[in-house]
């Protein structure tokens, strides 16, 4: 089980800021932009005519579905959720500020949302204002069921935070008109929705009530995925609309929405990347809520080919714009990828749904690999401007005049027409709290997976016990744990090893440990007492990596990490022209916390390469036979990913080439 809401409190000073930056400035910016009454540009994900972008309008539907205004729905189909996803990030700030106008804010919010739902519980405010005849009869792309996840997982997370019972109470009634409409019985839809995440929602709502019809509901979803191929083309052939829901998306093949086949029978990361993880999140939540042996093992599978041939080294997922989606193993191409925020954000909950299941470090570092790389990566220093899609390679000019990269910004947008990333990374990082420790209470173990300095209160053997973490990453290594008990008490502590740390060393009170992590940590097990103390140390070295030898975009290339964080080279440090840059292998590099830059961060420097006199040697040639070319020293400055383009716009790259 995980920790509940209000047993961890955070004081890390590099989280607490991001925390802090949502509680400050997101959530009141992000209410005024749902208000349109933010004076902003609000910019479309990429060219496309279609894209609705003047507005966000979202909570003028509420407004209007409510009968409290006249009017029509504008916005995607789902523009409902970016609400829902900001009243969870309301509610986690809540919990860890108290805040109380924020909360009348919120619960105004859940006022206006039961007044915008149904009689029979049902909550859609496109289908309530403008066609409700074709309620759940178009569920590719409707995105009623995804909705209807978003607010159930808000609506948990306010309880959780509130006690308040206002959302719940709406959100149970929605779930079971979901029920009333969904499932294996005569008479009820077989069917499912084309964007997961009701089933992620479900299992947060059984494990909350302990109702288990949803819990089942959720499995139901799960396992009728895929099982009849012709279930989007029929509702499709009976739509009584005349218009699509979504313009274009009547053609995707069914792979887009994990539809091709059962569950069970998919080993490969498919389709649509946010739709797909949200998938493998409720699989993997469902699993582990249910003791369910082959969902668990489907995940594993799944887990396998994501992160061993479909992942970047960013934590970023999915290869292309076209689908928003994966391609095949080992294409993962660097300046015209999707690496979409939501899809790395999933893939922690993801990874976060396989630790629930089972201890193993490769989940927590891929967590880890996701959180401090892309998802910060996808809002910029002020907290007002975020990414859609997360390059590992851009040249600004490249995004302007070749249609194929208009996805790939170079600057943060302000909002997006369609602005499904920026509540989700408010709701991630005022959640953070979640993703720290693990407990298992039946093996009294607390298992720690992310290092971040604050103090939980739990409670192991009968016995109230205080653990309090001080970290000093993600720039140093070094951890220390003191835990505090009124009497001596018997449990297990471990301690993840991260795949980027060559080693540890470990002290208990002074005395050394040596200890054989298994499965990736490191157990310790004693009866603790008052006091103890706990040192351990991660080597932080910097290090070079490289990609397999099937990832032709990253052949003759390395990348450059320390610690939890990838490195980029940018122009503003650089120059232009950074493909024309060079490192060695051996090349010596330093490091220097900078405090002054960008927030505070560890620069790193390397002596590599650059190629010279381009002009001067070329004199207007395109080809010419090949000569031996001439490098000069360039003293290469790297920042860390997710600090990039927060100065100049200008090249930023991941990957380097060697020499
Ligand atoms: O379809 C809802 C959300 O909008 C998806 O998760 C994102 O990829 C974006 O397409
Ligand atoms: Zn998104």
């Amino acid at each position: 089980m995980s920790l509940q809401l209000k047993q961890f409190t955070i004081t890390d000073p590099f989280w607490s800021h991001y925390r802090e930056l949502v509680r400050t400035e997101m959530i009141p910016y992000q209410w005024n932009v749902l208000n349109d009454n933010a004076n902003i540009v609000i910019e479309k994900e990429r060219n496309d005519e279609t894209i609705p972008s003047e507005k966000s309008h979202a909570i003028e539907n509420f407004k209007i579905a409510a009968g409290l205004k006249q009017g029509s729905h504008y916005g995607w189909v789902f523009q409902d959720s970016d609400v829902y996803k900001w009243l969870e990030a309301v509610a986690y700030s809540l919990s860890f500020h108290p805040d109380q106008h924020l909360q009348e804010l919120a619960d105004g919010v859940i006022d206006l949302i039961a007044l915008a739902q149904e009689e029979d519980g049902y909550l859609h405010t496109y289908f309530s204002i403008e066609e409700p005849e074709r309620r759940f009869k178009k569920l590719a792309e409707s995105h009623e069921l995804y909705c209807a996840g978003h607010f159930i997982e808000a609506a948990v997370a306010y309880y959780e935070s509130t006690n308040s019972e206002k959302a719940l109470s709406i959100a149970c009634r929605l779930a079971d008109c979901i029920d009333h409409h969904f499932g294996k019985e005569a008479g009820k839809i077989h069917g499912y929705d084309g964007h997961e995440e009701i089933e992620l929602a479900l299992t947060r709502l059984y494990a909350l009530t302990g109702e288990s019809r949803y819990l089942e509901l959720s499995r139901y979803f799960l396992y009728e995925r895929g099982t009849d191929p012709t279930f989007f083309a029929r509702q499709h052939a009976a739509d009584p609309g005349t218009r699509p829901v979504i313009e274009g998306m009547q053609h995707r093949p069914l792979e887009y929405y994990q539809a091709h086949k059962p569950i069970l029978e998919q080993e490969t990361a498919e389709g649509h990347a946010v739709r797909l993880v949200y998938l493998c999140a409720g699989m993997a939540d469902a699993a582990h809520l249910a003791g369910d042996e082959q969902m668990l093992a489907a995940c594993r599978r799944l887990w396998n080919n994501l992160v061993s041939k479909r992942m970047y080294i960013t934590g970023g997922i999915g290869s292309t714009v076209d689908g928003e989606a994966f391609t095949l193993d080992y294409d993962l191409p660097n300046d015209t990828m999707y690496c979409e925020t939501c899809a790395s954000i999933g893939l922690i909950f993801f990874a976060f749904t396989m630790l629930k299941n089972e201890v193993k470090s490769q989940y927590a570092d891929v967590l880890e690999r996701a959180l401090y790389n892309t998802a910060i990566g996808g809002m910029a220093l002020d907290g007002k401007h975020f990414y859609y899609v997360n390059p590992l390679e851009v040249r600004p000019e490249n995004s302007i005049h070749d249609p194929g990269k208009s996805h790939v910004k170079f600057t943060r947008p302000a909002w997006f027409g369609c602005a499904c990333c920026p509540p989700n990374l408010a709701r991630l990082l005022t959640s953070l709290h979640k993703y720290v420790y693990t407990v298992d209470a039946e093996h009294q173990i607390i298992h720690t997976h992310l290092y971040v300095t604050g103090t939980v209160h739990l409670e192991l053997n009968g016995q109230q016990v205080q653990l309090q973490q001080h970290s000093q990453l993600p720039w140093e290594g070094q951890v220390h744990m003191s835990i505090h008990t009124a009497e001596p008490v018997a449990f297990t502590l471990t301690l993840r090893v991260p795949y980027w740390a060559d080693g540890y060393t470990l002290q208990i009170n002074g005395e050394s440990v040596i200890a054989e992590p298994q499965d990736g940590y490191i157990a310790l097990h004693r009866v603790w007492q008052d006091g103890d103390q706990i040192k351990l140390i991660l080597p932080m070295d910097i290090r070079q990596y490289a990609a397999h030898p099937l990832v032709r975009s990253d052949q003759g290339k390395l990348a450059i990490g320390r610690g939890p964080l990838m490195y980029c080279a940018e122009e503003e440090d650089n120059g232009d022209n950074l493909h024309l840059i060079r490192v060695s292998p051996e090349a010596e590099y330093t490091y220097q916390f900078q405090p002054e830059l960008l927030g505070g961060v560890g620069v790193i420097q390397v002596e590599a390469q650059q190629r010279q006199q381009i002009a001067a040697e070329w004199a207007g040639e395109l080809y010419r036979s090949f000569v031996k070319e001439t490098y000069l020293p360039h003293t290469l400055t790297l920042i860390p990913y997710y600090s990039w383009a927060n100065r100049k716009s200008g090249e930023m790259q991941v990957w380097l080439h060697t020499s």
